[in-house]
């Protein structure tokens, strides 16, 4: 069958083709409100200001917002659940969370207002990839504190498609479901939808006999080839998006049907570059990947000055041929901290650490091996048990197998495969431990 074209629609013109010079000054007149209601709101937040000797009334220009302090995953962590939050509890009317670096996640919350903005944002970059109220979408990300399953799932609904809340997992049912019920438009990880396309020809299947059409992939890393694999493997055009919860969720930006650059959402977001070590500023367009750093301007619960989100990427200024003038973001390069995305989950090695120093008969000497096997991916974890362990009868072993399996993956809400090893077998490093291989071809 053939596929549909892919069209420009725009959903907010107003703002997404918005001229430059009005768009710097709407920006402008937003950060200098988030910066004061910040300051008046949030003591975390004044206490900083204070002390790098900044006022609300100092941002005179956009570049001024280079006098706000930097906010960082740790600070979430030490004000955690809802230190940062900036309305009182009753006006919070949802929560999400994503992984820390080690202890707490991190809580970040929407007023009635954020959840519309949220809403609309979607909205945006899902009708800018080419999905309308003609589709039937089906969501295959989690639903739950991860901010994709809903993020999709309300901008959806915003733009009229017909929302199939399908979650993740379950491959065949999927499957399932895309044939009775005609989805044309999936929605999840980018490995998820690799995985799906092979599963729908080991059943026999092949993509023409099913209606999809677009797939808006987001929340991990992936590549321009692997982009080609999906396109194959499901025959659709495959969109990336990007966002992440401490912003706002998927939202931030996201590709349109020209698929050359997600277009960020310039209106609510200030983005900056900077290098990661020396932290001064990067000129987009500079070919160099640098961090990524965020300004919200719209938000209620959770605003955020200069957000390090650790994720290289470049800016790109030069208009786009969809007729949108926001500025658009490449793929993402890398990380500049150790976070894994494994399966949509944000894990770091720390975490794995933290319940390996709890735990008995083990050492903490462990590598973490990450892997793509049949287009899912397969955590496992070697771990050095004790010598006295080691020794014990296979009972014993056994057991402790299982209690520590089950702790990793409370942990970090994943799977694992552990593997103990004997004493003194994991390599040992005289400079910074190799704590992962990533075998992952992305
Ligand atoms: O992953 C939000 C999201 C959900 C985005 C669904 C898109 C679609 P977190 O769980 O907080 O939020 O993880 C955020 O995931 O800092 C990036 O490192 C990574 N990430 C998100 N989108 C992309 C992408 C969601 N398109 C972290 N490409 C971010 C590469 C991505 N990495």
């Amino acid at each position: 069958m053939a596929k549909k074209k892919l069209i420009n629609r725009t959903w907010q013109p107003e703002f997404e083709c918005m001229d430059r010079k009005s768009l710097a000054r709407l920006q402008l007149e937003r950060l200098q409100s988030v910066a004061a209601y910040c300051y008046q709101r949030v003591s975390h937040y004044r206490k900083q200001m204070d002390a790098a000797g900044v006022k609300p009334d100092d941002i005179r220009k956009l570049e001024d917002v280079r006098k706000l302090p930097f906010t960082s995953k740790a600070d979430l962590r030490d004000n955690y659940p809802f230190g940062l939050f900036a309305v009182p509890k009753k006006e919070v009317v949802r929560v999400h969370s994503s992984s820390g670096t080690t202890g707490n996640p991190t809580v970040v919350g929407y007023t009635r207002k954020d959840l519309e903005t949220w809403s609309d944002l979607c909205a945006r970059f899902i009708t800018s990839a080419g999905v309308t109220d003609e589709d039937t979408a089906q969501i295959a990300f989690g639903y739950g504190l991860f901010t994709g399953g809903f993020g999709l799932h309300y901008g959806m609904e915003r733009v009229g498609a017909r929302v199939i809340p399908a979650s993740s997992g379950n491959t065949r049912r999927q499957i399932k479901i895309m044939q009775d019920f005609g989805t044309t438009a999936l929605v999840c990880t980018p490995s998820y939808a690799l995985y799906i396309g092979d599963t729908i020809r080991e059943i026999g299947l092949t993509p023409e006999e099913l209606d999809l059409n677009i797939g808006l992939f987001g929340a991990e890393p992936w590549s321009e080839q692997m982009r080609v694999k999906v396109e194959a493997g499901l025959d659709i055009h495959a969109t990336d998006n990007y966002g992440l919860s401490e912003v706002i969720g998927p939202g931030f930006s996201g590709e349109c049907y020209r698929k050359d650059g997600m277009h960020v959402q310039e209106d609510h977001f200030l983005a900056e570059l900077v290098d990661p070590e020396t932290l001064e500023p990067v000129d987009p367009d500079s070919d160099r990947p640098a961090e990524l750093v965020i300004t919200t301007l719209t938000k209620e619960a959770f605003p955020m000055l200069r957000y390090r989100t650790r994720d290289l990427t470049r800016l790109i200024t030069e208009p786009c041929s969809c007729g949108r003038t926001t500025m658009r973001m490449a793929k993402l390069s890398g990380r500049t901290d150790d976070m894994l995305i494994i399966r949509g989950m944000n894990i770091f090695p720390s975490q794995v650490e933290s319940v390996l120093l709890e735990a008995d008969h083990v050492e903490p000497h462990y590598l973490i091996v990450v892997d793509r096997v049949n287009s899912m991916d397969r955590l496992e974890i070697q771990v050095e048990v004790s010598e006295t362990l080691f020794h014990d009868e296979m009972r014993r072993l056994r057991e402790h197998h299982l209690t520590l399996q089950r702790a990793i993956e409370s942990t970090l809400g994943l799977s694992v495969e552990l593997k103990l090893v004997e004493p003194r077998t994991l390599p040992r490093s005289e400079g910074k431990a190799k704590r992962v291989i990533d075998k992952r071809d992305i």
